[in-house]
């Protein structure tokens, strides 16, 4: 299992809890409801933040569910084995989080009014965040340097491919009205308004004193506190004792491990792949 990914359609997935046949299924065949909510997201996003913060929205604040049911299976995963399963049994209105590109999602949503909400992070905390996560997991093919994860993720030899490409696919989503992109780092500078704009999005009204709360509950000390939250139950299986998925949770973290000639590598290629997009979507330009 250990330093081994899963390719699929030109793409490196982890190898534990994935199969072409399942990744297969899930595009061809899962029904998504127009009453569920997605949370989409390239890996190392801030993806776990904002599942948080969309339960914590939904329990009005209230941290008894995010404390007593793991993350994993409050938002199920629907590229995986296990969270496909959990997701055809669940009834009623249903999270579902994903990492999938546009072109590997369930081909039922682009069909439903389901809603979903798209979190970009600046990609070099994505590559910082990544490389030490990876490093630590037991199910994907581990970078040995920092050199070598920047070859990879330059090349879009990642898990979950390409961030540029993931980006760039789920972007041709951006003018429709069940789509809301968020970004990592307005969610840090200003989570207020962020979570506001969250609820705006999905109709839910918060108290002043619910929407305290969530901030609460879903900070990067409650998170990282909460077992529930911060995959300690997935070490020994997962993952080595000392991964860890609430490293720093920072933005411009980059800064501490960029060489000079990695950041003006990354900045052309930025330009080359992303200049006919509205830069404003890159808020942390
Ligand atoms: S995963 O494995 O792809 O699902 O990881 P993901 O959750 O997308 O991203 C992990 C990074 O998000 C940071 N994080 C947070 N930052 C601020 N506040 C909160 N509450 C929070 N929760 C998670 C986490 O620390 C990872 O970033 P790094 O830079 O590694 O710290």
């Amino acid at each position: 299992m250990t330093g081994k990914s899963l390719w699929f359609e030109g793409i490196p997935f982890p190898s534990l809890d994935y199969s072409p046949e399942l990744l297969r299924e899930v595009q061809e065949s899962f029904l998504v409801k127009d009453e569920d909510v997605l949370l989409l997201t390239f890996p190392k996003s801030g993806t776990n933040w904002l599942i948080e913060t969309v339960c914590l929205i939904y329990s009005k604040g209230d941290p008894k569910w995010v404390q007593s049911e793991p993350i994993w299976d409050r938002s199920p995963w629907v590229e995986t084995k296990v969270g496909y399963e959990l997701l055809k049994e669940k009834e009623g209105p249903r999270f579902i989080s994903s990492h999938l590109p546009i072109q590997l999602f369930p081909k039922s949503f682009f069909k439903s009014k389901a809603k979903m909400i798209y979190l970009i992070r600046n990609p070099r905390d994505v590559f910082v965040s990544g490389y030490f996560f990876w490093r630590s997991a037991k199910f994907v093919k581990r970078p040995q340097s920092l050199e070598q994860y920047f070859d990879w993720f330059v090349e879009g030899n990642v898990i979950f491919g390409s961030w540029f490409d993931h980006i760039r696919g789920w972007m041709s989503m951006r003018d429709k009205e069940n789509f809301l992109i968020l970004s990592y780092e307005e969610m840090k500078w200003d989570t207020r308004s962020t979570v506001e704009k969250i609820c705006q999005f999905l109709g839910k009204k918060l108290e002043p004193e619910e929407l305290n709360s969530v901030l609460k509950n879903s900070s990067f000390q409650a998170m990282k506190e909460n077992n529930m939250s911060n995959y300690s139950l997935l070490k020994g299986q997962y993952f080595e004792e000392n991964g860890q998925l609430l490293r720093k949770g920072v933005a411009g973290d980059w800064k501490n491990y960029f060489t000079v000639a990695q950041a003006e590598t990354f900045d052309q290629l930025f330009q080359e792949k992303m200049a006919d997009l509205p830069q404003d979507l890159f808020l942390w330009k």
